[in-house]
C-alpha cells in the first residue's frame, strides 16, 4: 500500500510510504485539515511547546512551499481554534523569529525544514531523504499583537517576511467574540491650529501648534491582568500636504508615534509643533491630515465589519496671511514719540515707501499703495487683529515725510496717517505701537504691518 501524504516529492517511490517530519506533528494537532492521522504507525508523542501560556488554544497557521532552489513562498495563513505543535529536535533548518506591533522579538524557534523527509522501507528500515520542493504549514501559538515572522530556511537560503496582521485581523473580524479579539471604535475627533496668529511676517518664523483631539468610543479596551482596564494602543499619524509655493513648513514629512492606552471616553490631545515660514506675501494653505489605527490587528473597528464610514481621519486646512513688515515712523519728525493718553487729539503716523534689505525688510514696499480704509492702529493685540483706531480723515496724505533719524526726507513719498489716540488702547506702561492694513500690488492685494515705539507721558 502506498500513502503519500501532502507532498509535491520527486524522490518518492511507490514502494516507500513518505511522510514529512513536520507534517507528522500537524497531522495530530490539525486533524481537522489532514485527514491522514490514522494511517500512521510510527508517531512518538509529540512536544508540545506552550509559547504563550495564557492562549493555548489558538495558533498561527502558515502555509508555505519549499524549494530547495527557490525562496520560501508564502501561500496563505489562518488562525487556528487548535493549539500550536512542537517540533522535534531534529535539525533547525528553518528559523521563525516573530515580532509584535512594538517591535519587539516575541518568539524566536526553530523547526527541521518541511524538505526532509522520513522514508519508510517495506523491509521496515527507514532513513531521511531530501525532497527538492515541498508544500506544508508551519503552526505557533497565537498572539494577539503580533506584527509579522521572518522566516529563514539554510536549505534556499532564503529570508521572508510574513505579515501576521491579515491573518489576525480576518480571525477577529470573523470571531469578535473570542477573548482575544476586540471591538473597539476610535475616533479623530478634531484637528486644528492652538493659538493661530493672524498673520505671518516675511522673514520671521513661527511655531505653530497643530493638536488633534483623538476619543475611544469603546465598548472594549484590552484588559489587562488583574482586570485594570489598560486602554487600546494605536498608531498616530500625520501628514502635511497640498503646501501652498509661498510657505515652507517644517517638518514637512509624516509624523508618526504611537497613543498608548486610550480609555473609553477620555478625549487624548496630541500636539505637534510645526515651523511655519513665509516666503511670499499673500494668502497660503496647507491641508494636515492626523489619523488614528488600533495598534493591534486584533482590535477590530466598527467601519471594518458594517459598511459606516471610518471616523479614523480628520484633516485641517491651515491658511496663513503672509504679511509684509513695513517701517513706521509715529510723530514724524519727533523723538521719542511722547503721547498724552489723556487728551483727545490725533497721532501722526508716516507708513515709509523703502527699498528691499533698508531698515531690515525682506522686499520693497511702496507706501502710496495702501488701501487707506482697511487700516488699523494702536496697541499690537488691536491692531493685530484689525481693531484699533482708523484714520480720523478717512484718507491717507501721500507725502515725502521723515525716516526715522526724524531728519532726512528720502524723496520718495510715503503715507501719512491720523489716527485718534482715543482708540488706540494706550494705557500708561505702553511702549508701542503697530499699524496693519492691506495695500495692491499689480492687481493682487496683501496684507502689511509694521510698529514703532510710543513714551506715554500720562
Ligand atoms: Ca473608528
Ligand atoms: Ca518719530
Ligand atoms: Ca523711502
Ligand atoms: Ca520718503
Amino acid at each position: 500500500m502506498n500513502i503519500i501524504l501532502n507532498t509535491q516529492s520527486s524522490v518518492f517511490s511507490r514502494t516507500k510510504i513518505i511522510l514529512r517530519m513536520v507534517l507528522l506533528i500537524e497531522l495530530f494537532v490539525f486533524s481537522t485539515i489532514n485527514a491522514y492521522a490514522t494511517h500512521q504507525p510510527n508517531l512518538s508523542p509529540i512536544p508540545v511547546i506552550e509559547f504563550y501560556p495564557a492562549n493555548p488554544a489558538k495558533a498561527f497557521v502558515l502555509n508555505l512551499t519549499f524549494d530547495s532552489a527557490a525562496p520560501v513562498f508564502y501561500d496563505s495563513g489562518f488562525v487556528s481554534l487548535k493549539p500550536a505543535g512542537g517540533y522535534p529536535d531534529s535539525p533547525g533548518d528553518v528559523e521563525v523569529d516573530v515580532f509584535n506591533v512594538y517591535n519587539a522579538n516575541s518568539k524566536n524557534f526553530t523547526l527541521p525544514s518541511l524538505l526532509r523527509v522520513r522514508v519508510y522501507n517495506s523491509d521496515g528500515t527507514d532513513s531521511e531523504e531530501l525532497q527538492s520542493n515541498a508544500q506544508g504549514s508551519i503552526n505557533f501559538s497565537f498572539d494577539p499583537d503580533a506584527s509579522h515572522a521572518a522566516i529563514a530556511d539554510t536549505f534556499s537560503n532564503s529570508d521572508i517576511v510574513v505579515d501576521l496582521k491579515p491573518v489576525i485581523h480576518t480571525f477577529c473580524v470573523d470571531k469578535l467574540e473570542d477573548p482575544e479579539c476586540f471591538d473597539s471604535d476610535l475616533e479623530m475627533l478634531s484637528v486644528a491650529a492652538v493659538d493661530q496668529p493672524p498673520f505671518v511676517l516675511l522673514g520671521k518664523p513661527i511655531d505653530l501648534i497643530i493638536q488633534s483631539i483623538i476619543d475611544n468610543n469603546g465598548p472594549e479596551t484590552k484588559p489587562a491582568p488583574p482586570e485594570e482596564e489598560k486602554g487600546i494602543d494605536a498608531h498616530f499619524n500625520q501628514q502635511v500636504a497640498g503646501i501652498s509655493q509661498g510657505i515652507s513648513i517644517s517638518p514637512s514629512g509624516v509624523s508618526d508615534q504611537q497613543e498608548v492606552g486610550l480609555l473609553v471616553g477620555s478625549p487624548r490631545m496630541n500636539n505637534q509643533t510645526y515651523t511655519i515660514t513665509c516666503l511670499e506675501p499673500g494668502l497660503h494653505k496647507a491641508t494636515f491630515t492626523s489619523s488614528i489605527e488600533p495598534l493591534s490587528a486584533a482590535v477590530i473597528e466598527p467601519h471594518e465589519s458594517t459598511n459606516i464610514e471610518s471616523n479614523n481621519t480628520k484633516a485641517f486646512i491651515l491658511e496663513v496671511d503672509c504679511a509684509v513688515p513695513v517701517t513706521i515712523n509715529n510723530k514724524p519728525k519727533s523723538f521719542p514719540n511722547s503721547i498724552n493718553t489723556k487728551q483727545n487729539g490725533v497721532i501722526p503716523v508716516a507708513v515709509l515707501t523703502t527699498e528691499q534689505g533698508e531698515y531690515g525688510n525682506p522686499i520693497a514696499f511702496n507706501a502710496q499703495a495702501i488701501l487707506p480704509l482697511t487700516v488699523h492702529y494702536g496697541i499690537e493685540s488691536l491692531a493685530s487683529f484689525d481693531n484699533g483706531a482708523i484714520e480720523a480723515h478717512g484718507k491717507m496724505h501721500i507725502e515725502d515725510s521723515y525716516e526715522l533719524d526724524e531728519k532726512t526726507k528720502d524723496k520718495d513719498l510715503d503715507a501719512v496717517f491720523h489716527f485718534p489716540v482715543q482708540g488706540t488702547g494706550l494705557v500708561s506702561g505702553d511702549t508701542k505701537t503697530c499699524i496693519k492694513g492691506k495695500f495692491t500690488d499689480n492687481g493682487n492685494t496683501f496684507t502689511f504691518f509694521g510698529c514703532d515705539s510710543v513714551n506715554i507721558v500720562k
